[in-house]
């Protein structure tokens, strides 16, 4: 944050769009709330071809440039503990018949790969979403964790809006912004509406450009990506729209530091925290841009389930998508 950045309270405002209370005061779901069976229904209708496309990046990739990660995480760590060599001496577990397998182990950063954040991951304040507590992510994420996002699953009708490609660009440079107004006008131009309660994708083409430029130093000095800007009117766009998940292919979901303010991931508290929008980040939009762009059918039944991770800040997840 540079020295004239102001606090996020000063920039969002003590009367920021609030959606705290509105599903009662145990709420951990947010804004997926709005995900019911019609819902479910209504993403279905959008199913004409039967093709299908998972959103997940590769996860643990070893040839370069390995797998895009925000500074300061690390790419997940893979182990074998079984595998044929372990046969070979002593030690090795014997089974009737002479069956062997292999296991590994992972360590890893949950949000280091496609992920769901828990709406608990982000705070200011003292408060998370729906108004709990900050401590109580001391030790575990004890409210708003990742678990009841993924014990409820993602289903509902997404819509795609490919920014790089309204732009004509295959990428998104550093720090480049849009708006809900630029949202929208790329929507008209692919013939498209974004609906209330829709799962809002959004294509900025940077997951390739991590590939394609294959170039980690590059790729992060004066690491600024490119996305969403805030402003009060975006917010209110959001809120008013009831968008039940934003899904982007950039690391975190919005430019990162904002252009005007200085202050780094405000949309992560004035969407996350304050209207509980739930948010999926790295996902690879690449191809389904491309079937989309190829017939100009921008809608489809997205689904996405989250791993149960208990207390967990998010989780890593292969979205799919029917179109
Ligand atoms: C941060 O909030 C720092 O990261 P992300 O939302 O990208 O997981």
């Amino acid at each position: 944050m540079s020295e004239a950045a102001p606090e996020m309270h000063e920039l969002l405002g003590d009367d920021a769009p609030s959606n705290w209370g509105k599903w009662g005061r145990d709420d951990e779901l947010g804004t997926l709330n709005y995900l019911d069976a019609s819902e479910v229904l209504r993403g279905v209708q959008h199913i004409k071809s039967g093709e299908t496309f998972t959103l997940q990046i590769q996860m643990g990739r070893t040839e370069s440039p390995g797998d895009p990660l925000w500074p300061a995480r690390e790419g997940i760590q893979r182990q074998n503990v079984l595998d044929e060599s372990s046969w070979d001496g002593d030690g090795a577990p014997a089974f009737p018949g002479g069956l062997h397998y292999a296991d590994d182990t992972a360590l890893m950063f949950l949000q280091g790969s496609t992920q769901y954040d828990a709406l608990g991951h982000v705070w200011y304040d003292g408060k998370l979403w729906n108004g709990y507590d900050a401590r109580t992510t001391v030790g575990k994420m004890e409210k708003a964790s990742v678990l009841p996002i993924a014990e409820k699953g993602v289903v509902g009708r997404g819509v795609l809006i490919d920014m790089a490609r309204h732009r004509g660009k295959d990428s998104l440079d550093k720090k480049e912004t849009f708006d809900h107004n630029d949202l929208e006008a790329a929507a008209l131009a692919q013939g498209v509406t974004i609906e209330p309660h829709d799962i809002l994708l959004i294509r900025t083409g940077w997951m390739n450009y991590w590939y394609e430029l294959n170039n980690p130093k590059e790729f992060y000095d004066e690491f600024c990506e490119p996305g969403l800007t805030y402003s009060r009117e975006l917010v209110e766009w959001f809120q008013n729209r009831e968008i039940a998940n934003l899904v982007t292919d950039t690391i975190a979901n919005e430019v990162t530091n904002d252009p005007e303010s200085g202050v780094a991931l405000p949309l992560h508290c004035a969407l996350m925290r304050n209207l509980g929008v739930v948010f999926t980040e790295m996902a690879w939009l690449d191809d389904l841009a491309d079937a989309c762009s190829a017939d100009g059918r921008w809608s489809f039944l997205y689904t996405a389930a989250p791993l149960k991770v208990v207390n967990g800040t998010g989780a890593p997840v292969n979205p799919i998508v029917i179109r």
